[in-house]
């Protein structure tokens, strides 16, 4: 095949939150060119392949990534001159291999996953397939249910919600295109609920809306007045996720939570579990990301156990996208499912290996973005290879948020009637 790389090189772009990130050039015998820009969270897992910053507090206040884009020009790229694009676990592995630490520390995530996934998309384009069939085969034709997450809180904004992520899940929707007009509509429909209520309007890193509102309650219940507002049934065409990011509300990182709405204040995993069953009875909620802290695996548990059979229990902090954690979570009954990120195990092939363990375990598994992304539209891609079912890419503001849903229509219309779309 005339697909060897010939030209490998990176550069210091910016994100969507104006921090430096890494962006891969690719170049293949054949001539094929591909480029790959790598995102960025704020409520980053403790055990996350590491993202490597320059620490020079004299550019972008340390967080400059040129150590990384060296690391691609000098070691990554002459290392891996002359090897085919398809070999893509090769690849990977090589990379890991050169940077020999658990953490990819040395060589940086950034530096590896932005080659990794270069590498991937020349591969296709080399092969001329797109690239959702190039990782996932003649099978990958189901698009994804797109989890908007329309109201932030948490890390994601300065705002009085604890909860990082409220979405709106069309769960009733025929297919995807439906499914994205109904809940960019309740977007639409939730805007003039909290400007009448003399709410701010303003978006927070994801996109969503980001306002003061009195409780977590208050939140779910906005949004129920949105959807119903928009004309759709809470439950039947539109049903709720969430993502309490718990880690950033644990006083100890583990058990002990303080919550800043209105009469919760301080409880331990116990009342936050009775909380959530609390919850469950009142309203349509179908996934629960991040429940409980990253340390907290016996909350986690409990809470599996407990609510485990109604919704999707997502471990994102908990598991890093990697093996070894998800694994002892599979283990354990630790949840029914793993957050899927790209940049938190840092190659493309490690990431499908999660998502392999996740498939073998009969869980679910939720691909996601990150709250600092770029226009890169990879993940769409990568979602409808993984046949995940669903998505979380933010909500319908948001440019670098829009270019992934803009990417899933496009593939949706490409598949033409061979498409398919359901909530399971
Ligand atoms: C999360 C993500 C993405 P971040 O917690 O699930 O929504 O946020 O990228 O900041 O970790
Ligand atoms: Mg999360």
């Amino acid at each position: 095949m005339n697909n060897k790389i010939t030209g490998l090189r990176a550069m210091e772009i910016l994100d969507s939150r104006g921090n430096p990130t890494v962006r891969v050039y690719v170049e293949l015998s054949d001539g094929t060119q591909a480029v790959a820009s790598v995102p960025s969270g704020a409520s980053t897992g403790e055990n996350e392949a590491v993202e490597l910053r320059d620490g020079d507090k004299k550019r972008y206040a340390g967080k400059g990534v040129l150590k990384a884009v060296e690391n691609v020009n000098k070691v990554i790229a002459p290392a891996l001159m002359g090897m085919h694009a398809h070999e893509q676990a090769a690849i990977d592995y090589k990379m890991i291999e050169m940077d020999g630490t658990k953490n990819k520390s040395k060589l940086g995530a950034n530096a590896i996953l932005g080659v990794s996934m270069a590498v991937a998309r020349a591969a296709a384009a080399s092969a001329n397939i797109p690239l959702y069939q190039y990782l996932g085969g003649a099978g990958a034709r189901r698009i994804p249910v797109p989890c908007m997450n329309i109201l932030n809180g948490g890390a994601h904004a300065d705002n009085s919600v604890d909860f990082q992520e409220y979405m709106a899940v069309p769960v009733g929707a025929p297919n995807f295109r439906e499914g994205l007009r109904y809940v960019a509509e309740t977007f639409h429909v939730l805007k003039g609920i909290l400007k009448d209520r003399g709410l701010s309007t303003g978006v927070g890193d994801e996109g969503g809306f980001a306002p003061n509102l009195d409780s977590n309650e208050d939140a779910i219940e906005t949004i129920i007045q949105a959807i119903e507002k928009a004309g759709y049934k809470p439950g039947k065409d539109i049903a709720i996720a969430m993502d309490s990011a718990a880690s950033s509300f644990s006083i100890d990182n583990k058990s002990q939570y303080d919550l800043k709405w209105s009469g919760a204040g301080k409880m331990d995993s116990e009342g936050l579990i009775k909380k959530a069953e609390e919850w469950l009875d009142k309203y349509p909620i179908v996934l629960w990301e991040d429940p409980l802290a990253e340390n907290d695996w016996e909350g986690f548990k409990k809470f599996t156990e407990k609510l485990g059979d109604k919704i999707e229990v997502v471990g994102d902090d908990i598991f890093v996208t990697n093996t070894e954690y998800i694994s002892r979570g599979i283990k354990e009954g630790t949840a029914n499912s793993a957050l899927i990120k790209l940049n938190q195990i840092g190659s493309v092939t490690e990431t499908i290996e999660a998502v392999r363990m996740c498939r073998d375990a009969g869980w679910r598994y939720f691909i996601s973005h990150r709250s600092g992304e770029t226009s890169d539209t990879f993940l769409a891609d990568f979602a409808v290879a993984m046949d995940g079912g669903h998505l979380k890419t933010g909500s319908a503001s948001r440019s670098e948020r829009l270019a992934k849903y803009n990417r899933l229509l496009e593939i949706e219309q490409e598949l033409g009637n061979t498409s398919f779309y359901y909530w399971k």
